[in-house]
């Protein structure tokens, strides 16, 4: 039943215009009747489905929620989320992207939750992840790169999910270095770039992003509330989380196959852009010392560059940056 429901959208999803009822039984192996029942069935979930004598049935429209049919329908990409998984609860999406890494699956695939239960963020932190609010989602990449640039696919995805937000709204997110997204210094979206790799060769990389979207301030732990933000909290709006899923996919398959064509580039300037604190001052503590520094930008390999009062600039691969007054001190 399930699946001859899957096969039914597929078939009226391919489709440009109407498909018959006749073609639709012989596709399906099922009873004219049958093909009738399915309709009225996909009415009731929200589809509106268009029906014209004699030439049969067409989807003018999915419902607007968050399902692997509605989140691959009109999604126009050549290669990512043609594999999409949809989970009501998961542990963790970047748990079930590596899973199903081991057991070959390709890239471009794309697992989404609509709740995480024990969502990652780096070094074993928390990353909350309730239910429906937000885009908790991991992309599976198998990319000829060297492992050595994986820390440029989190640079590349920060710049798509801020350059996504800024078209949607009148949000002006920044780019925290090296994995954040911030609005009004709150952290509103974390990046997890996880990677399994062999000496010399990336085998695959899963590619974690969070969102908050539809929180209210009250959706937002106590102990988070100093320092996250979500975007219906920033544009006193609802979002649509399906939509917003098939803008950053769209987007990011634009951004990494040009990447990939002609590498870092023209990723550096679009995140240099969006940076937090670029061109300003702060101060950063390293193992070795404490100094004063003007943040510069990024370089190819991800570093963040900084210049001292001397004028020397410095690329930091760790270091503790004290953002300043007003800024994210997480
Ligand atoms: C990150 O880690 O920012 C990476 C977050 C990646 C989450 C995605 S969701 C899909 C995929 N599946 C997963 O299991 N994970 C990925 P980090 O920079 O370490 O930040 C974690 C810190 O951010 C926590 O220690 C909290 O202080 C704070 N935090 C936790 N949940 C948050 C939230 N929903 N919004 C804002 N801040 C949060």
């Amino acid at each position: 039943m399930e699946s001859t429901r899957k096969q039914l959208i597929e078939l009226l999803s391919e489709q440009q215009g109407h498909i018959s009822g006749q073609a639709l039984s012989q596709s399906l192996d099922i009873s004219r009747t049958a093909v009738w029942k399915h309709m009225k069935e996909l009415e009731r979930d929200g589809y509106e489905i268009e029906a014209v004598q004699r030439k049969g049935y067409k989807i003018v429209s999915f419902p607007n929620k968050v399902s692997e049919n509605t989140l691959q329908w009109g999604l126009n990409t050549d290669w990512l989320g043609h594999n999409l998984h949809h989970y009501a609860e998961v542990a963790s999406t970047q748990e079930v992207v590596h899973q199903l890494a081991k057991q070959g699956k390709p890239h471009g695939t794309v697992v989404i939750a609509d709740q995480q239960v024990q969502g990652k963020g780096r070094m074993s932190r928390n990353w909350d992840s309730p239910k429906g609010k937000g885009i908790w989602m991991s992309i599976l990449l198998r990319p000829e790169l060297l492992p050595y640039q994986a820390p440029q696919l989190t640079l590349l995805t920060a710049t798509v999910l801020a350059e996504v937000i800024a078209d949607q709204s009148s949000i002006t997110p920044y780019i925290k270095w090296p994995n954040d997204l911030l609005v009004h210094h709150k952290k509103v979206s974390g990046i997890l770039t996880e990677m399994q790799a062999e000496q010399d060769q990336i085998q695959y990389v899963v590619l974690g992003i969070g969102i908050n979207v539809n929180q209210d301030t009250a959706d937002i732990p106590e102990g988070l509330q100093h320092k996250a933000t979500s975007l219906r909290i920033e544009s006193q709006q609802e979002w649509s989380i399906q939509q917003t899923i098939q803008r950053i996919l769209r987007q990011f398959e634009r951004t990494y196959d040009q990447f990939i064509q002609n590498g870092f580039s023209e990723v550096k300037p679009k995140w240099e852009e969006y940076g937090y604190k670029i061109g300003e001052k702060v101060t950063i503590s390293t193992m070795k010392k404490s100094w004063q520094a003007t943040l510069v930008g990024i370089e190819p390999d991800g570093a963040l560059l900084a210049r001292d009062e001397m004028g020397n600039v410095e690329k930091l691969y760790s270091a503790e940056i004290h953002w300043g007054e007003g800024g994210y001190n997480a």
